[in-house]
Order: structure tokens, then sequence, then C-alpha cells
């Protein structure tokens, strides 16, 4: 039987290159230690007090979940005692946090939505991190002006999902890689490597209820997707909704609603990473027709994007329609 860890993955990855030093496996170690961590808390949602509100709302207005703020803090901690990470953005807080500055060895800066789909928590739906990890630019002395890259910069990216199994799915730009926790040795087991995502499949997932507000060219989609016979699925958790269409193909879509005209999903913490996983998948990640995820410039760090991503010949459909 042969066994790779996400770290001894990692570590072969590192050596090919001759200049690498470490660092950037270090970081994924700091990652792959708080998932495990978070997964364990999780599971155990029921049993210990864990569930719930936590009483505060975060920066989008948005009502704390207890666990958004275990994860948030579990991620903060384990990164923070990384040598090489200059400064950390959660989805959660108003502000970016510099660690270390370039001089005192900041090389990265890692951007994530700690718990993704926490209003799914209570009915124990499956809920997922996402992570994006840029260069710090040590020239750049404000966090917020290092952070507003855009999405082609990403060094790696990837989700962890906490569902019936728990899934690392990450590319370091090299194709992407999908490992699952083994409970009984501890370790992320590298189960897939170079995924692939169907470029067809019959499946749409989008929040349907928003229908009548969305734009007209994906209400076309949508019938046409209905006289085609396509199927729909949508958990309203982004981590669960991509990773199902990463497996099996279609597409996933966030459209410009009354309530959300610029969408609702967060660029940076969500859109991002996905579209660099979905891409290096062999998939399409766009914003509007003709619009890259990867290739806007944010210009804050909490920005929201629409997102039409998954299979190339399934987001090529939508495009058609959108016209
Ligand atoms: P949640 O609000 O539960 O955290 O961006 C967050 C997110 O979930 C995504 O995970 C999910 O895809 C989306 O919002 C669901 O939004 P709708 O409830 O508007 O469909």
């Amino acid at each position: 039987m042969n066994i790779t860890s996400l770290q001894s993955h990692i570590l072969q990855e590192e050596a090919r290159h001759k200049n690498a030093t470490g660092d950037f496996t270090w970081i994924l170690s700091a990652i792959s230690l708080a998932a495990k961590a978070i997964a364990a808390q999780v599971r155990r949602a029921r049993i210990e007090d864990v569930l719930g509100d936590h009483g505060g709302s975060n920066v989008h207005g948005e009502t704390q979940q207890k666990l958004d703020v275990i994860a948030n803090h579990i991620l903060m901690t384990c990164l923070g005692s990384r040598p090489t990470v200059a400064v950390v953005a959660s989805e959660e807080d108003e502000e970016p946090s510099i660690l270390r500055r370039g001089s005192e060895g900041g090389k990265y800066c890692v951007v994530f939505d700690p718990l993704d789909g926490s209003s799914n928590l209570d009915v124990c739906v499956s809920v997922g991190t996402i992570f994006s990890i840029l260069k710090n630019d040590a020239s750049i002395p404000g966090a917020v002006e290092t952070l507003c890259q855009s999405g082609a910069c990403q060094v790696a990216a990837g989700y962890i999902l906490y569902g019936s199994s728990t899934v690392f799915v990450l590319t370091t730009g090299r194709g992407v890689d999908m490992f699952v926790l083994d409970p009984s040795i501890g370790s992320f087991v590298l189960v897939k490597s170079g995924v692939c995502i169907p470029p067809t499949g019959k499946t749409y997932s989008v929040n349907e209820a928003n229908r009548p507000t969305f734009p007209t060219g994906f209400q076309r989609y949508l019938d046409w997707a209905h006289g085609e016979g396509y199927s729909s699925r949508y958990i309203g958790s982004m981590v669960g909704d991509v990773h199902r269409t990463l497996l099996k193909g279609g597409v996933f879509l966030y459209p410009p609603t009354r309530k959300a005209p610029k969408g609702k999903l967060r660029l940076m913490y969500e859109a991002n990473p996905m579209a660099f996983l979905v891409e290096q998948a062999g998939g399409k990640a766009l914003a509007a027709p003709g619009e890259r995820i990867l290739d806007i410039k944010p210009d804050a760090i909490h920005q929201r994007t629409c997102v039409l991503l998954g299979g190339a010949d399934e987001v090529d459909q939508v495009v058609v329609h959108l016209g």
C-alpha cells in the first residue's frame, strides 16, 4: 500500500524547485493542522457547546456562529506561529493583521474564510474552510494594499470540506490534488492527483429562489436548462457546492440579485481560491461574460463578486444565454 500524506506530497513538489526553502511547506502544514482541529470541533458539534449564534456579527453584518469564531481563532493561532507569514486576513475580521514585515522574514500572506456555509452548521450540513496564499511584497507598507492582488497572483489555494469525510483540495498552480483525512492515523492522505472537472454535466447549482431578481440572461439560461432536462443541486454551502461541481461537472452560479447587485460571494476569500482550483482542474470561472475572476484587481479586501464557474462547456452554455 502506498500512502502519501499531504506533508510528504508538498515536500516532493518542493523538491522539484532547486531554490525551495521549505517555507511554503511549513505554511501548508499550519493550515492542515488547523483543518484537523476545526474538523474535530465540527465532528463534536452537538456534544460540545459550539453550535448556535456567538452573539455578535461579522464585518458583513452577518450573525457569527460560535464555530465561526472558534475556527477563526484556530487558523490565526496556527498561522501566527509560522515565521514566514507576513499578513493574515480573515473574512470574519474587518482589518488584516500584520504578523511580521518583509524585513523580519514575512514572505507570504494568507487570506481565508474560516468556516464557509456556517449557517448550515445547526442542521449538520457540510461546511468548509477556504484559503488563498499570496506573496508578500515587502516594498508595499500597508497590509490592505499588499493583499489587493489579482487572483492570478495566488501561489496556492484550496479548501477543506467538513462533510461525510474531511477532504483537503489543493492547488499550487500545477493541477489539483485531493486528500482525505484518515482519522485512524491523523493524516490527510492523497486520494487523487490531477483532479479534472468534467467539461459537461447536466447540473446547475444556484439559489433559485432569487430567480425573479436575476438579470434576464440567467433566467433565459435556467429556462433552457429546464428544457434540456438539467438537474438542480444546491446545498447553500459554497465549499460543498463547488466540491460536487469539481468532481461531477455542471455549473455553480451566484448571479447579481436585487439584494446583492454585485453578487454575494467575496472575491478574495471565496471566489479567487475557487476560481484558481477550477481553472487548474480544466474548468472556467467568470464574474461576467468575458471577465475572468482571476483577472479582477481588488479595490478592497472584502469586495464581493458574481460567480459563474464549472465545467468549460457548461460555463460556455451559460454565457451564450447571457448574450
Ligand atoms: P453562508 O452565508 O451560510 O456562510 O458566502 C457564504 C455562503 O454561505 C456560501 O457558502 C453559500 O454558497 C452562499 O453564502 C449561500 O447564499 P444564499 O443563502 O444566498 O444562497
